[in-house]
């Protein structure tokens, strides 16, 4: 696997120089400062390159370019914005930079109701509480009928949280869940949000599925032509949020997805932590039916708590994620398909020095060294003793 690290620009806390000292060789990122819907212009995209290079590292994968929200919907002129894609998409790949990581999530990327959850061992972790969601939707967002999306006892769990919990935190829940964390490509203020949830009146599972076929029937044969590879990123959390469809959450959807196109450029990223949220992924199984189509990974685990709708952020060999057993897969995949594929650590506590420190939430350094290193050690190990059995079995059968 390229160890490979997420760097959000310039301006991330956490420098090239430090990422080189992680021992990680590829970097992720993106041109955060262009709007969505623009060309990326490739004078930039060659002084990012340039400026990674310079620090001994690799631009291994974007991450992300985005969709814009007019093809999630299919509004009009939908496909100039589809070829804007590709045309950023094309700038890349001449730079020399071909996996390209999207996701087609509507409105909010990833979604977390507290970044500074106090695990017992004094480091912070991310999480998803049910509670405090609802009690966003329902009484500070007042979305119009949410009622209808949850029971008499999820109302009155919400309600108990909101009470529980000061003006400020009812504040930063608001920006939590809808100021955009790292990499999201947008920010709303609540009205802003309400207005763009309004947009998707009328859109379904179904149409969403549409627009991302059509898409997709815009972009693949343009990734296809200059050597790309597409790794759709899945849902976070893989399931509907505010009456929105989410359509990347399951062995199902994912199936449904790979089938629109047999283009090789048409791949996935494998995010455990992502689809690792839902009781009934099985990510053996889901990573055995993309196979080949895998070309980056993010490696993170989950725990769910007594609700299984509550979530955080556990460290990377912990939670309910067979880690052991998914690296193996992977390892597994990369030697049948002759190739490397780039991972990267996704997220990390925030610890230590990290505490002291502005972090970007998720994004800090030391946690994520921490699950480099441990995720590192693994992949040695399981190569160390899969090589020892085969040697066994090989000599074996002489
Ligand atoms: C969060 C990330 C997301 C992801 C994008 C991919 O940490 O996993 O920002 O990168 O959704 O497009």
């Amino acid at each position: 696997m390229i160890e490979c690290w997420r760097w959000f620009g310039p301006d991330d806390p956490v420098s090239l120089q430090d990422i080189r000292q992680t021992g990680a060789t590829g970097i992720v990122t993106a041109l955060h400062e262009v709007p969505n819907g623009v060309v990326w212009p490739e004078a930039e995209i060659a002084a990012r390159r340039e400026m990674i290079e310079a620090a001994g590292l690799t631009w291994e994968v974007t991450e992300s370019i985005p969709v814009h929200e007019d093809i999630k919907l299919g509004a009009h002129g939908w496909q100039k914005l589809a070829e804007n894609w590709a045309e950023s998409a094309r700038a890349l790949a001449r730079q020399g930079i071909k996996t390209i990581c999207y996701n087609f999530m509507p409105v909010l990327d990833w979604t977390r109701t507290d970044l500074d959850h106090e695990l017992a061992d004094g480091a912070t972790a991310l999480r998803f509480e049910f509670a405090a969601y609802a009690a966003f939707d329902l009484f500070l967002l007042k979305r119009g009928g949410a009622e209808a999306g949850y029971s008499e006892e999820d109302i009155r769990q919400a309600k108990a949280w909101l009470e529980a919990h000061t003006p400020e935190d009812h504040e930063q829940l608001v920006r939590n869940i809808i100021a955009g964390l790292p990499g999201s490509e947008e920010s709303y203020t609540l009205e802003g949000f309400r207005a763009v949830l309004q947009r998707y009146e009328g859109i379904d599972r179904e149409a969403l599925f549409q627009n991302l076929s059509n898409f997709l029937e815009y972009v693949v044969p343009a990734a296809e032509e200059a050597g790309i590879a597409l790794a759709l990123h899945p849902d976070d959390p893989p399931r509907s949020l505010f009456g929105l469809p989410r359509i990347v959450g399951s062995l199902n959807d994912l199936k449904h997805i790979a089938a629109v196109s047999s283009s090789k450029a048409h791949g996935f990223t494998l995010c455990a932590g992502s689809l690792g949220v839902h009781p009934d992924n099985d990510l053996l199984e889901i990573i055995n039916a993309l196979g080949k189509r895998i070309y980056f990974t993010h490696l993170r685990a989950v725990k769910r708590e007594a609700d299984p709708r509550n979530f955080f952020e556990d460290h990377h060999l912990g939670g309910d994620i067979d880690m052991v057993a998914i690296v193996r897969a992977l390892r597994n995949l990369e030697r049948q398909s002759d190739r490397e594929l780039p991972m990267r650590p996704d997220h990390g506590h925030r610890m230590l020095n990290d505490l002291s420190q502005t972090s970007t939430p998720g994004y800090p350094a030391i946690g994520r060294l921490r699950g480099l290193a441990e995720l590192r050690g693994l992949t040695r190990a399981i190569d160390v003793l899969d090589e020892a059995k085969s040697a066994g079995q090989k000599r074996g059968s002489v």
